[in-house]
C-alpha cells in the first residue's frame, strides 16, 4: 500500500529565536539579599488584601541561586534565547546615585552562563519593579521617574553590554501605568485617571530617553525594543456605537504608546476622549520626538483578545477586564464602554483562548510598520497542573494553547509580518502578582515548598518545536 505523503509541517526560518520568558520580582526571591531594597510590589504585597492569600515574591522560585539549574532546563527545553529583566532595586536601591556592584554581578554572571549554553540573553530594563523610593517621591505620574529610568538603564547598559546584545526598554507599560495607578489592582495601587495618563506619558518618556541613553553606551550592534501587550479589540456587535468603543479602546490601550513611540504624537482622538480629565500639558514641547526613537524590533506580548460593545449612559462605568477585580477603571476616556467574555475554551485566569488575536496584531502592526522587526515577547496560559502520581505533569491544554498560537505566528509570517522570535510565558511557575502562586504559566512546574522544577509535557514538546523549528502538533492534538 502507498502512503499519501504526510502533510509538510509549519517550518519556520531559520535562526527564529525559541525563548522562554521571566521577570526578576516574578522569579528571583532573594528580596532583601546583597543590597536590594523595596520595590513597589514588596509594598504592595505587604498590603493587607491587595494580593491572594498575601503571598509575595520574597523567595519567589529561588532563581537568584538556582539560575544555573534554571539555565540547564532552558538547555533540556532546546531554548535558544531566555529573556528576563534587570530589578531596578537590586542594582540601583533608591534609584539615584551608582550602581551595586553585587545586583550587577548577578545579571553578569546570569548572561555568562546564558551565553556559555548558547542561549541568547534578552533583558528587559523594567518589568514593574520600581524602587520605592521614587514611588514616595511620586512615582511614574512625575517627570523625574523617566529622567531616574534613563540613568538606571544606562548603569545597566554599561555594565552588560559585553554581554547582552537584545534589550528591552519597558515590559507592557499599559499595567504599569493603568493597572497600578488607574484601577489600582497592581502596585503601588492608586486609583486616580489623571495620574494614569501622566504614568504613561512617563513611561513613554523614560522609554524614549532610555533608548538615547543605551544607543550612548552600547555596542552599535545592540538592538533596541520595548514589549507591550497589545489588545486585540473587537466590537461586540459590527454597530458604529460598538466600532467607537473599539476605538477608544484601541486608543487608550494601544496608540497611547505606538503613537508617540512608532509615529512621534499622541492620537488626537485620545486626547479628545481624554479632554475633560486633562489638557496632557504635562507632555512637553519636545516630548513626542524624544519618545519616538528609532527601535531595533517591537516586542508584542498576547494572551487573549478584548471585546467591547456600546454602553448607555447612566450605565456603570469600564471596569479593568481579566486582572482581577477592581472598582475603579484603568480605561480613562472609556467610561460608557462594556467589557464582554470572548468566545472560546478558557484559561485558569478565565481568559479565551483565541490565537486569531495574535495574528491580528502581528498583520496589523506588519502593514503599518513594514520595516520594524517583530518579536512576540510574551504568550502562554495558565491552568491547573498538579503532578500525577508517577510525578510527571500532563498539561494538554498548555501544548494546544501554544501549538495554536505558534500556527497563528507561523501564519502571520506567510502573511508578510516579519517576525523574529518567540517567547513563551512563562519559562518556570512564578508569583502571578495579585494572583500570588494561584496561577501556574509556566512550562516548567514548580513545587514552592520544595523549589523542586518539573519540566511539563508542554516543555517537552515546545523543546522538539524548538529544536526543529518545524511546528510539530502535541500529542492527542
Ligand atoms: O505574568 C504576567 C507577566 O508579568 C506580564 N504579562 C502577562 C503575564 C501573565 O499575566
Amino acid at each position: 500500500m502507498v502512503l499519501p505523503p504526510a502533510a509538510a509541517l509549519p517550518r519556520f526560518p531559520a535562526g527564529f529565536l525559541w525563548g522562554a520568558a521571566t521577570s526578576a520580582y516574578q522569579v528571583e526571591g532573594a528580596a532583601a539579599e546583597d543590597g536590594r531594597t523595596a520595590s513597589i510590589w514588596d509594598t504592595f504585597c505587604r498590603t493587607p488584601g491587595k494580593v491572594f492569600q498575601g503571598h509575595t515574591g520574597e523567595v519567589a522560585v529561588d532563581h537568584y541561586h538556582r539560575f544555573r539549574e534554571d539555565i540547564r532546563l532552558m538547555v533540556d527545553l532546546g531554548l535558544t534565547a531566555y529573556r528576563f529583566s534587570v530589578s531596578w532595586p537590586r542594582v540601583q536601591p533608591t534609584g539615584h546615585g551608582p550602581g551595586v556592584q553585587k545586583g550587577l554581578d548577578f545579571y553578569r554572571r546570569l548572561a555568562d552562563e546564558l551565553l556559555a549554553a548558547g542561549i541568547t540573553p534578552v533583558a528587559t530594563l523594567y518589568h514593574w519593579d520600581l524602587p520605592q523610593e521614587l514611588e514616595s517621591a511620586g512615582g511614574w505620574p512625575e517627570r523625574a521617574t523617566a529622567e531616574r529610568f534613563a540613568e538606571y538603564a544606562a548603569l545597566v547598559g554599561e555594565a552588560l553590554g559585553d554581554r547582552v546584545g537584545q534589550w528591552t526598554t519597558l515590559n507592557e507599560p499599559w499595567c504599569s501605568a493603568f493597572l497600578g495607578y488607574g484601577s489600582g489592582v497592581h502596585a503601588p495601587g492608586r486609583t486616580d485617571p489623571v495620574a494614569a495618563l501622566r504614568a504613561a506619558h512617563h513611561l513613554n518618556l523614560g522609554h524614549g530617553l532610555t533608548v538615547t541613553a543605551l544607543r550612548g553606551v552600547l555596542p552599535a550592534t545592540a538592538r533596541l525594543s520595548v514589549s507591550l501587550n497589545l489588545h486585540a479589540v473587537r466590537p461586540l456587535t459590527p454597530s458604529a456605537a460598538d466600532r467607537d468603543a473599539v476605538r477608544r479602546i484601541d486608543a487608550v490601550g494601544n496608540r497611547v504608546f505606538l503613537g508617540p513611540m512608532l509615529e512621534g504624537a499622541y492620537p488626537g482622538d485620545l486626547l479628545a476622549d481624554t479632554a475633560h480629565l486633562t489638557d496632557w500639558s504635562f507632555v512637553r514641547a519636545d516630548d513626542e520626538k524624544e519618545i519616538h526613537q528609532p527601535l531595533d524590533w517591537l516586542g508584542v506580548n498576547y494572551y487573549t483578545p478584548t471585546v467591547v460593545s456600546a454602553t448607555a449612559e447612566g450605565a456603570a462605568p469600564a471596569r479593568e477586564d481579566g486582572h482581577g477585580g477592581g472598582t475603579a477603571s484603568p480605561w480613562p476616556g472609556a467610561d460608557r464602554v462594556g467589557f464582554h467574555p470572548a468566545p472560546g475554551a478558557r484559561t485558569a485566569m478565565d481568559w479565551a483562548v483565541d490565537p486569531s488575536g495574535l495574528h491580528q496584531l502581528l498583520t496589523g502592526l506588519a502593514r503599518c510598520h513594514p520595516d520594524l522587526p517583530l518579536m512576540v515577547t510574551e504568550n502562554g496560559a495558565a491552568y491547573e497542573d498538579e503532578p500525577g502520581a508517577d510525578g510527571t505533569v500532563d498539561d494538554p491544554e498548555r501544548a494546544g494553547y501554544l501549538h495554536a498560537h505558534l500556527a497563528a505566528v507561523h501564519r502571520a509570517l506567510t502573511d508578510g509580518a516579519d517576525v523574529r522570535g518567540y517567547f513563551a510565558w512563562s519559562l518556570l511557575d512564578n508569583f502571578e502578582w495579585a494572583y500570588g502562586y494561584a496561577k501556574r504559566f509556566g512550562l516548567v512546574h514548580v513545587d514552592y515548598p520544595a523549589q523542586t522544577r518539573t519540566p511539563k509535557a508542554s516543555a517537552h514538546w515546545y523543546a522538539r518545536v524548538a529544536r526543529t523549528d518545524e511546528l510539530h502538533p502535541p500529542a492527542g492534538a
